[in-house]
């Protein structure tokens, strides 16, 4: 099988091509950027919208990819907003120097400065997008933001996120590490087996 990645970063594009070939589904990146505005108020309805998107315009088989980082201390911020979170006025804004990423970190780390409660968990929600229907699976990574980045592996909020059960942060963990824990793995895992299951359909 075959199937579109609607996705424009191609960290989290690595990483889910990576997953969905140990479960036998080749993976592409877009030959071509959709701008997809996500106006949803939850990670189902944008990862709705961005499978949508991609199908109407390629008319095939489409995954779609929402997560973030859901934080508890900050009721539930940077949460739908993860990618752009620099930029929200919650918390106030930051300056984009350098990548989203690093900035989105920086802005973390400052809100959490002398916070005992560092609970958080990372979400994903995948939708597939197929001929007749769509189907979705969603999953949760439970762990606690660290004081300062380690590691350099991943992305995003990776080097501040210390999964529970571990003492390394998430971008110190092996890839095939990351994946049998994390959210993202979680979610395809359960979404490759729905499309086994019920594939006639799609
Ligand atoms: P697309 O919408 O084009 O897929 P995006 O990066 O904007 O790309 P999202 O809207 O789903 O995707 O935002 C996800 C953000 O959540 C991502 O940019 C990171 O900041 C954070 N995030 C999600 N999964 C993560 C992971 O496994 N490790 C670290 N940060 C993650």
């Amino acid at each position: 099988m075959r199937i579109i990645v609607a996705t424009t970063n191609k960290k989290k594009f690595k990483e889910m091509q990576r997953i969905l070939e140990r479960e036998g589904i080749k993976a592409v990146f877009p030959e071509e950027r959709i701008e997809v505005e996500e106006r949803g108020n939850s990670f189902l309805e944008n990862a709705c919208i961005k499978a949508e998107a991609y199908y109407e315009y390629f008319n095939t088989p489409v995954i779609a990819d929402d997560s973030g980082l859901v934080v508890d201390a900050l009721d539930g911020y940077p949460g739908i907003y993860s990618s752009r979170f620099y930029s929200l006025e919650f918390g106030g804004k930051e300056k984009l120097i350098g990548s989203p990423d690093v900035v989105n970190v920086k802005k973390l780390l400052k809100l959490l400065k002398g916070q005992k409660n560092r609970k958080a968990r990372f979400v994903a929600v995948v939708f597939f997008r197929g001929k007749e229907a769509g189907v979705f699976a969603s999953a949760e990574c439970e762990g606690i933001i660290l004081e300062e980045p380690r590691g350099d592996k991943g992305f995003g909020y990776d080097p501040v996120f210390q999964p529970l059960g571990f003492d390394k942060s998430m971008a110190e963990l092996e890839p095939w590490e990351k994946d049998s824990i994390s959210h993202r793995g979680k979610a395809l895992k359960k979404l490759s087996l729905l499309l086994k299951s019920c594939g006639k359909l799609l």
